[in-house]
């Protein structure tokens, strides 16, 4: 039987780097915000060794900017999140929860505010244009909603200070996590920040011009080839190990941010208007029914999983596993679980009904410490 093929069309949008992208190998795709986004180009776990030791190039077209701009702007981005966003500066990005009425999470984007009346809502895979439109329009708010053509090229990886700093200079070392600011190639202005989704470190330029994108791929390929640059993509094991959920895998709208460890970028005190914030405070005063975690699950690699697996300890249902992974560096399978009160302490052991079969597993805290801080804390 031949593996299953994705049909590419209209729908399932291109990006102005799908070339490079194609010719540089890539093995698989995946569909976000009803775009092409790439699994692997070497084997996820040959892409995961290179991501921790070098640098990548990867198009994150798929981070969709949501652009709300006019006078009621901060205001309608700020009804939409329960992060207090008004010590943010312009020129800085924040993670901010996206909430509803009930305190089901709609999605986690970085906001950046490029002006006091102009921000991007750089969203994860959901219609975060259409809510916000539909907000605007019902609350009779003056803010224009629109998804303008911008694509997110990350550079990712240990050497992406080095990668970044032989292209434009070495000014480029001094942005701050999470902070941004204008990039100039071929006489054009793009943004410019330090993040990215890996905890390797690195930056995304936030591509606005179709036509330089691939002159902009090209010169970063040439200014990388002395740190041995190569194709890339969100890594599903460095990730995992990372603690970087994903919106529809990990979280949904099912779920509150507090149970899906946000409780730090939750302002619940605060006195700014949130649809979400009434909702989400009754919510920490109930306590919560169940919680991301991390999993050590023991044995050989595992079957992907594509769907949840039903996790119980020998009688209870305890909750369910949304991805997994084998980590070269832990030495063990990791994994994200959503589990119910009564099975998230960290040293608990469960049961994991995997496609390979039953398999023991040890709760942990997000994000999974090092093996090494492991082994030192083991020690003292
Ligand atoms: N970059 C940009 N857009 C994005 C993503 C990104 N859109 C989709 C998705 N990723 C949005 N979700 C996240 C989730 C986590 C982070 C960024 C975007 C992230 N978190 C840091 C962490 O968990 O260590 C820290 C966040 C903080 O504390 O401020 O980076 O990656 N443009």
């Amino acid at each position: 039987m031949s593996a299953p093929v994705l049909a590419v069309s209209r729908r399932t949008r291109s990006t102005p780097f799908t070339p490079r992208v194609e010719a540089l190998g890539v093995a698989g795709y995946t569909v976000y915000n009803h775009m092409l986004l790439a699994t692997s180009f070497r084997g996820v776990e040959a892409d995961y060794h290179h991501l921790k030791s070098h640098v990548q190039l990867w198009d994150v077209g798929c981070e969709r900017q949501v652009e709300v701009q006019g006078p009621d702007a901060a205001r309608l981005v700020q009804l939409m999140t329960v992060r207090d966003l008004s010590t943010v500066q312009i020129g800085q990005g924040v993670y901010a929860p996206l909430v509803d009425v009930d305190g089901g999470m709609v999605n986690d984007p970085v906001v950046l505010k490029l002006a006091d009346d102009r921000f991007w809502l750089s969203v994860a895979d959901s219609d975060v244009w259409l809510w916000a439109k539909g907000l605007a329009s019902g609350l009779g708010l003056d803010a224009a909603v629109s998804e303008p053509d911008v694509w997110p090229l990350a550079i990712q990886g240990p050497k992406a200070d080095d990668l970044m700093a032989a292209a434009f200079g070495d000014s480029i070392r001094g942005i701050r996590f999470f902070g941004f600011q204008p990039l100039t190639f071929k006489d054009h202005d793009f943004i410019v920040a330090r993040s990215g989704w890996s905890k390797q470190g690195g930056f995304e330029i936030y591509v606005d011009r179709a036509d330089l994108a691939l002159d902009l791929w090209d010169f970063l390929w040439a200014a990388g080839q002395p740190f041995d640059v190569g194709p890339g993509c969100p890594n599903m094991i460095e990730r995992i190990e990372g603690g970087l959920l994903s919106y529809g895998n990990d979280m949904t709208l099912e779920n509150n941010p507090l149970e899906c460890g946000l409780d730090r970028y939750c302002h619940l005190e605060g006195t700014f208007d949130s649809l979400g914030r009434d909702a989400v405070a009754k919510i920490r005063k109930q306590g919560i029914r169940r919680v991301v975690r991390g999993l050590r699950i023991e044995g050989d690699p595992l079957t992907p999983c594509v769907q949840p697996w039903t996790i119980h300890d020998g009688s209870s249902a305890a909750g369910q596993v949304t991805s997994a992974a084998w980590s070269p560096d832990f030495g063990c399978n990791v994994a994200f679980a959503m589990l119910n009160k009564g099975f998230w302490t960290p040293g608990q052991v469960v049961q994991v009904n995997t496609l390979d079969g039953e398999r023991s597993a040890v709760v942990s805290e997000l994000p999974f410490s090092k093996p090494e801080q492991e082994r030192v804390q083991a020690q003292a």
